[in-house]
C-alpha cells in the first residue's frame, strides 16, 4: 500500500466512526484524519519507514493508530479496520470523494437512489479522484530539500537551486524544478554534436533512493518519478550562464514572455542560455552567472521571484517602484492560535497547552499571541454559560500575563484574549453582547452556508464585522485547497468597509488554506487594506507554518507596513484602542 492508498483508508476509518457515533469517537475522528493529512504529506513511503522501524518519525500517528498499522503492514490487513467497516458498502466510501457527500449521504443514495443515478455518481466520483491535484508548497519544498541534499552530496556539483512555481512560492506546484551547475565543468563536460554531456551529475542523480522510475535522462536534462506521482525535473547548467538559466526556469512563463518583449524594445533577445543582440548575427551571448547581473543588464531592479506572475513588475522595476516585500523576521505575533483551553467549542479545539504554545512564540521571538479557539457551541450553551466560559478563559489568560510581567528576565510574549467566532447565516454572531466584554478583539468566520449567493454572503460577512470587538475576517474565501471553492463576495465592498472601519483581513498561513489568496491579496494592498497573518495553529508545531503566509503576502505585494502583526507590542495594543 502507498501513501495515498494509507491515508485513503484512515480517512474511511475516520468516516466510519463518524456514522457510529460523532459525539462518543470525537477524538478518534480527529486523531485518524489529522494521521491521514499528515501521511499524505510525508515525503517518505510509509512502508518504507516501518520496514526501518521508524514509523513514529511521522507526526500526528499515535500508538493506537501505530499499533493497527503494523498489523497492516505485516498482514496485509487489520482487523480493527475492517471489524469498523465491515457493514459499510465499498461504494459508499467512493462517493464521499464527491463534494458535499459524507458516508451518511453515501449510505442514503445507495439504499434509495434509483441504479443509475448511484452508478453515474460512482463514475464521477472515481474521476475526481483519479483527476491529478497540485501538490501544496510544503509538501513540494520538502521533497525538493530531500532532492537537493542528495544532489549536494555528489563531488561534481558546485550549486543547486529550485525553480519554477516552488522558486516562486506559489501556494500549488506541479512539478519540481532544480537547476544545478557541475564543478570542474572542464574536466567533466564531454563535448557531444548534442552539447554538452554531463554524465556525472545526472547519473547521481538518476540515482536518488526514493525515484521510483527515470522518466528521462539526456545530457543536460534528467526526471524522475517519486512517490505519489511527483515529477522532479533537473536541469544542468554551467556556471557561466546559470543566471540566465536560473531567470528562464524560474518562470513564470508570462513573467518571461513580459521580460522578452521589454528586451525586444532595446534589441535583445534571450533564452535560457544568454542574451543576444537580436537579428545582429551576434553569435557569442551574454551570459551571466547570477540574476542579479541577467536584470540589471535589462536595465532592470532585480525583481524577487515572488513577484515574476506579469503582474506589472517590469513597469515597476523600471520606474524604481517595487515594493520593499515583508519578510519572516517582520512578523512579531501569531494571530490565530488554537489552544487545548476547553471552553466547549463549536469546532475543533486545539491539542496543545497555552503555555506550550506561548513556549514556542518566545522561541520564535513573538512579542504577543493571540488565543483564537471557537466559540462555545451554539447548542447546548445558554447565553450564561457561554458568559462564564469566556470568562473563564479570560482569567487562565490573565494569570499568565501577570506571571509574564513578574518573570522580567525571559521574553515571554504577552497573550491576548481572543476567540474565532462562527459567522451564523444572517450575519449575526452567536455570543451574547456580555461575551464581548471579556475579550481584546475577535476574529470573524464563515464556517458553513458556503453557498449564498454573492450579495447575501456579502451582506452576512459585512454585518459580522459590524460588531465592535470584531476586527479580522480570518480565512476569507473559506477556501479549501484542492478541496473546496472560495465563497462568492463582492471584495470592492468587503475592502471598502474594512478600510473605513479599520477591520482587518486575514491571511491564514495554513498550507490547506492559504487564504486571502495572493491575487485577493494584491487588491487588499493596491487599496491600503491591512492584513493579518495567523497560522490557525491546532498543535504548537503548526506554528511554524507562519512563513507560507509570509510567501503569500510577499506574493501579493505586501510590505511591512501593510501587515498588521510586524508592529510592535505597544503599536498593537494602541491599534485595538
Ligand atoms: P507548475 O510546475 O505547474 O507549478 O508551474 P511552473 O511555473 O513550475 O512551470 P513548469 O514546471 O512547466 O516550468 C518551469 C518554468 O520554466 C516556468 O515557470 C517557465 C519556464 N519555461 C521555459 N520555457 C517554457 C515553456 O516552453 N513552457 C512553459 N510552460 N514554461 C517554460
Ligand atoms: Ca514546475
Ligand atoms: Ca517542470
Ligand atoms: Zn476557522
Amino acid at each position: 500500500m502507498n501513501n495515498t492508498q494509507i491515508a485513503e483508508l484512515l480517512r474511511n476509518v475516520a468516516a466510519s466512526y463518524q456514522y457510529k457515533d460523532p459525539i462518543k469517537y470525537k477524538f478518534q475522528i480527529i486523531a485518524y484524519n489529522r494521521a491521514a493529512d499528515s501521511i499524505e504529506h510525508a515525503t517518505s513511503e510509509l512502508k518504507d519507514l516501518w520496514d526501518d522501524g521508524k514509523l513514529d518519525d511521522v507526526p500526528s500517528i499515535g500508538v493506537s493508530i501505530a499499533k493497527h498499522l503494523d498489523e497492516l503492514f505485516r498482514t496485509g490487513k487489520s482487523k480493527h479496520f475492517e471489524d469498523l467497516m465491515k457493514d459499510i458498502p465499498k461504494e459508499a466510501f467512493i462517493l464521499m470523494a464527491l463534494p458535499k457527500i459524507g458516508l451518511k449521504t453515501a449510505l442514503r443514495l445507495i439504499a434509495q437512489g434509483k441504479p443509475d443515478e448511484v452508478k453515474r455518481l460512482l463514475k464521477d466520483a472515481e474521476k475526481l479522484k483519479a483527476k491529478n491535484k497540485r501538490l501544496l508548497l510544503p509538501y513540494a519544498e520538502n521533497l525538493a530539500l530531500e532532492v537537493i541534499e542528495w544532489i549536494k552530496k555528489s563531488e561534481y556539483v558546485e550549486n543547486v537551486d529550485v525553480l519554477g512555481s516552488l522558486r516562486r512560492r506559489s501556494a500549488t506546484v506541479g512539478d519540481i524544478d532544480i537547476l544545478a551547475a557541475p564543478k570542474n565543468s572542464k574536466t567533466q563536460k564531454i563535448h557531444t554534436k548534442g552539447g554538452y554531456f554531463n554524465s556525472k551529475l545526472i547519473e547521481h542523480f538518476t540515482k536518488y533512493p526514493k525515484a521510483q522510475k527515470i522518466i528521462e535522462a539526456g545530457d543536460t536534462t534528467a526526471s524522475l518519478l517519486l512517490p505519489n506521482n511527483v515529477q522532479v525535473d533537473l536541469l544542468v547548467m554551467d556556471s557561466e550562464a546559470y543566471g540566465n538559466a536560473l531567470q528562464h526556469f524560474t518562470g513564470s512563463k508570462f513573467h518571461n514572455i513580459a521580460l522578452r518583449e521589454h528586451a525586444k524594445k532595446l534589441g535583445y533577445s534571450l533564452n535560457e542560455y544568454g542574451v543576444k543582440k537580436a537579428n545582429s548575427g551576434q553569435r557569442i551571448a551574454n551570459r551571466f552567472k547570477t540574476e542579479e547581473e541577467l536584470y540589471e543588464f535589462l536595465g532592470l531592479r532585480y525583481i524577487e521571484p515572488e513577484l515574476r506572475e506579469d503582474a506589472g513588475e517590469i513597469e515597476s522595476s523600471l520606474n524604481n517602484s517595487l515594493p520593499n516585500l515583508v519578510k519572516l523576521e517582520d512578523i512579531k505575533a501569531d494571530l490565530q492560535i488554537h489552544s487545548n483551553f476547553d471552553i466547549e467549542t463549536s469546532h475543533d479545539l486545539g491539542v496543545s497547552t497555552m503555555e506550550e504554545i506561548i513556549e514556542k512564540a518566545s522561541q520564535l521571538g513573538y512579542e504577543y499571541i493571540a488565543f483564537t479557539e471557537h466559540n462555545p457551541s451554539k447548542k447546548g450553551h445558554t447565553n450564561q454559560q457561554k458568559i462564564n466560559l469566556i470568562k473563564q478563559k479570560s482569567e487562565a489568560i490573565e494569570q499568565l500575563n501577570y506571571s509574564r510581567e513578574s518573570n522580567s528576565e525571559k521574553r515571554i510574549p504577552k497573550v491576548f484574549n481572543s476567540l474565532e467566532i462562527d459567522i451564523n447565516k444572517d450575519g449575526s454572531l452567536p455570543l451574547p453582547d456580555k461575551a464581548f466584554d471579556f475579550l481584546d478583539f475577535t476574529l470573524v468566520s464563515i464556517h458553513g452556508v458556503f453557498d449564498l449567493s454573492r450579495f447575501d454572503q456579502t451582506k452576512r460577512v459585512i454585518n459580522a464585522l459590524s460588531y465592535p470587538k470584531v476586527k479580522i475576517f480570518a480565512h476569507p474565501t473559506a477556501r479549501k485547497i484542492n478541496e473546496r471553492e472560495g465563497v462568492e463576495l463582492d471584495w470592492e465592498k468587503i475592502f471598502d468597509f474594512c478600510l473605513k472601519n479599520n477591520k482587518w483581513i486575514e491571511i491564514n498561513a495554513d498550507p490547506m488554506r492559504l487564504d486571502l489568496p495572493d491575487t485577493l491579496v494584491r487588491d487588499a494592498v493596491k487599496l491600503g487594506v491591512k492584513l493579518t497573518l495567523g497560522t490557525d495553529t491546532h498543535e504548537v508545531s503548526m506554528m511554524n507554518n507562519m512563513k507560507y503566509g509570509v510567501d503569500v503576502a510577499r506574493r501579493g505585494w505586501a510590505e511591512k507596513k501593510n501587515i498588521i502583526n510586524t508592529r510592535s507590542l505597544k503599536e498593537f495594543e494602541e491599534m485595538l484602542q
